[in-house]
């Protein structure tokens, strides 16, 4: 049988983030990636590529898990953009309907376009509702801030003092990601396991932050988690994957650039 990775997560149709992202990535991954769509963001070219967002109905999310799950019967799932309070609801309690090995988390509180604290009633059900469902948590600079409720993020202590506080609201591993918005000359990931810090560094390239780069993140760790691998292996491999991804990236005519890991060239 082959190996299955589930997202639960939102259509980006610009096609460089969201599901699109991930399915790609587990592909990439050698996994048979299956996918549940939650929203559909679509940036409009016409007014500066502001954020258009659609919710997809809840009685439409859960039976998309529900053919998924009975299909595929997946032991890992990653979450990415939920969007609304009601999707959050919906897709909570169709995780707590069957067990997981991991619940993989991508705390996404606002994407490109949203003004942040817009969607303060997504965020805090999000604390609520899922985070103490996740067994792993990859919350960026500003998710972190948000969740450990902290004014800044500016250092490695501070990732630190992050990932503790978050590691309170539920999950058992939290990877805080400096990214370029971190001070200096690397882009610094930190994990906290509950016990141990594992600080994993990669040189930034350049100072702009890539469309899709959170999202193969958190996709990397669920293939991995799915192949077997324990989190601090599928993590390593996420910083890696995702390095190569943001020095492939690819342009469009967006205003940001996408993640691409080239496919191998085939002989
Ligand atoms: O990169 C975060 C993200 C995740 N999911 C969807 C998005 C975005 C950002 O644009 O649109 C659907």
């Amino acid at each position: 049988m082959a190996v299955v990775s589930y997202v639960i997560a939102g259509s980006e149709a610009t096609g460089g983030a969201g599901i699109q992202a991930d399915l790609r990535t587990f592909e990439q991954c050698e996994t048979y990636g299956v996918g549940t769509i939650t929203c559909i963001v679509s940036f409009d070219p016409t007014n500066g590529w502001a954020h258009r967002f659609v919710p997809v109905e809840s009685t439409v999310i859960a039976d998309q898990i529900e053919a998924a799950t009975a299909a595929h019967e997946p032991a890992v799932v990653k979450i990415g953009m939920l969007g609304t309070p009601a999707t959050i609801s919906t897709v909570a309690t169709a995780l707590t309907a069957r067990p997981w090995q991991h619940v993989v988390v991508d705390p996404v509180l606002i994407c490109k376009g949203q003004e942040p604290g817009a969607a303060l009633d997504t965020d805090n059900a999000l604390c609520s509702e899922i985070l103490p469902l996740a067994t792993v948590v990859t919350p960026n600079l500003f998710e972190a801030s948000t969740l450990a409720g902290m004014e800044s993020i500016d250092s490695v202590e501070d990732l630190e003092r992050a990932a503790r506080r978050i590691a309170d609201l539920g999950p058992k591993y939290v990877v805080v990601k400096g990214g370029v918005g971190l001070p200096g000359d690397d882009a610094v990931d930190l994990l906290f396991d509950g016990t141990t810090i594992t600080v994993l560094r990669e040189p930034k390239v350049g100072e702009e932050r890539v469309s899709g780069a959170g999202c193969t993140f958190a996709a990397v760790i669920t293939a991995e988690l799915a192949k077997g691998a324990e989190v601090v292996d599928a993590v390593r491999t996420a910083k890696q994957f995702t390095h190569d991804g943001i020095l492939g990236r690819v342009g469009s005519h967006a205003p940001f650039d996408a993640v691409w890991n080239r496919p191998p060239t085939r002989r």
